[in-house]
């Protein structure tokens, strides 16, 4: 078999995706996804310019040569443009694989462990009243895991809470938004949060939280100790990621399980977390860290010193990532749980596929390869606009993570 042509579907069906699609000689084609947040058509330039004309000719069947080519022939390895790029390439060619060999991908890497995958979604209010009910919503939806997000008495606007009655999307179009931050207000208000949820709702429920990056380690300390009586079944994201030791310090103080890597993009991330013991639950997602043949080496690395998987699923990653993800899960042994963020109902009919969600789990079905399609004169309708994550400030104006 041989890769004849590879082309580049960008689409907005209400936020904007970067599809690969690589043709054979035998009618079978692959997809990948290569959305990177407000920095897509970075990705697009990079599979289109430097990658595509490279594939042409290779058999589609060498997936761990065409991986260690792109990456390690391109003498500039890692970063997230370059990764993402690999990844779509990575996710068509075990597409390609399972339809060629008539089997779902999770057959591929080593078969099922489970049958259903535990996921948990957003709870996000404008205040603790309106996050208590959000929790109820989705408690009434059958999800037994969920992320809680708030309002913060005293700051106008924070990470993952919308305006009220409107749905929370991370990328705005237009310029850059920007929110402020008081790290002081954010660690007086959570526990009151986790203890309200815990007194309506009870403690089966699996309670989640994300600090998307904002805290320096000592402080994402207290938050950790402070969040004990309410047993988390994580804390994400505590400090920003870039040094790895940050989380010794964090781990010296809290028994609150700690969850990272949703920004990560190779092994060289998070070798010591791992090796080290220093985290639970690795975030990284299959599209922004070079596709699955690297993450099944990283999560069997994971597994040898019990760090287990939790995948990214925001709706920043189309439905092929999460196809790719849910056969990922299916088959390695330290499976965590998976985030949710559901689709708009059009970029489901955009990208129809084989998976569905009910009470609190998802299934994968057993179509040959991902199991996703994409429907290209709908794409064709939703053009590609501007959009990008917003910017943060703590309140004196200082520039903070968002
Ligand atoms: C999450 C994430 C997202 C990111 C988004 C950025 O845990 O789901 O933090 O909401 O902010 O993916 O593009
Ligand atoms: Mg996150």
């Amino acid at each position: 078999m041989k890769i004849t042509e590879a082309k580049l579907v960008v689409c907005s069906p209400t936020r904007n995706f970067v599809t690969l699609i690589i043709y054979t000689d035998q009618g079978i084609y692959g997809l990948g996804d290569a959305t990177l947040n407000g920095r897509e058509l970075a990705v697009a330039t990079y599979l289109e310019e430097y990658c595509i004309p490279c594939l042409i000719g290779r058999n589609p069947f060498d997936i761990e040569d065409i991986w260690q080519y792109f990456y390690k022939g391109a003498y500039w390895k890692r970063g997230p443009v370059t990764m993402s790029a690999i990844a779509a390439i990575d996710m068509a060619l075990w597409d390609i694989k399972g339809k060629a060999l008539n089997t779902p991908v999770y057959n591929l890497l080593g078969g099922k462990s489970r049958d259903q995958i535990m996921v948990y979604c957003h709870a996000n209010g404008t205040d603790l009243s309106h996050t208590l009910e959000v929790v109820h919503e989705h408690l009434e939806m059958g999800y037994k895991a969920i992320r809680v997000q708030s309002g913060i008495p005293g700051i106008a606007s924070t990470y993952g809470v919308a305006a009220k009655g409107e749905k929370y999307e991370p990328a705005t179009r237009g310029l850059p938004h920007e929110s402020s931050w008081s790290t002081e207000k954010y660690l007086n208000f959570m526990p009151n949060l986790f203890s309200a949820v815990r007194n309506k709702y009870g403690d089966n429920l699996h309670l989640l939280h994300d600090c998307h990056h904002r805290l320096t380690p000592i402080e994402a300390a207290r938050f950790g100790k402070d969040a004990e009586p309410f047993h988390l079944f994580w804390m994400e994201d505590p400090v920003s990621e870039e040094l790895q030791e940050s989380f010794r310090l964090i781990r010296n103080h809290t028994t609150t399980p700690i969850a990272v890597g949703e920004i990560f993009n190779s092994v060289f991330d998070c070798n010591r977390l791992i090796t080290e013991q220093l985290i639970d639950y690795l975030r990284m997602t299959i599209v922004h860290s070079g596709g699955i043949t690297p993450l099944q080496k990283i999560a069997h690395l994971a597994e040898v010193y019990n760090v287990r998987t939790g995948f990214h699923g925001a709706t920043d990653l189309s439905p092929v990532t999460m196809a790719a993800a849910l056969h990922f899960n299916t088959a390695i042994h330290n499976f965590g749980i998976q985030e949710h963020m559901p689709h708009d109902p059009l970029v489901d009919e955009v990208f129809p596929h084989d998976y569905h969600f009910n009470d609190g789990f998802m299934f994968i079905g057993d179509k040959p390869g991902l199991g996703v399609d994409l429907d290209l004169d709908l794409a064709s309708k939703y053009p590609y606009q501007r959009a990008f994550l917003p910017v943060n400030r703590r309140e004196d104006g200082t520039m903070w993570n968002w």
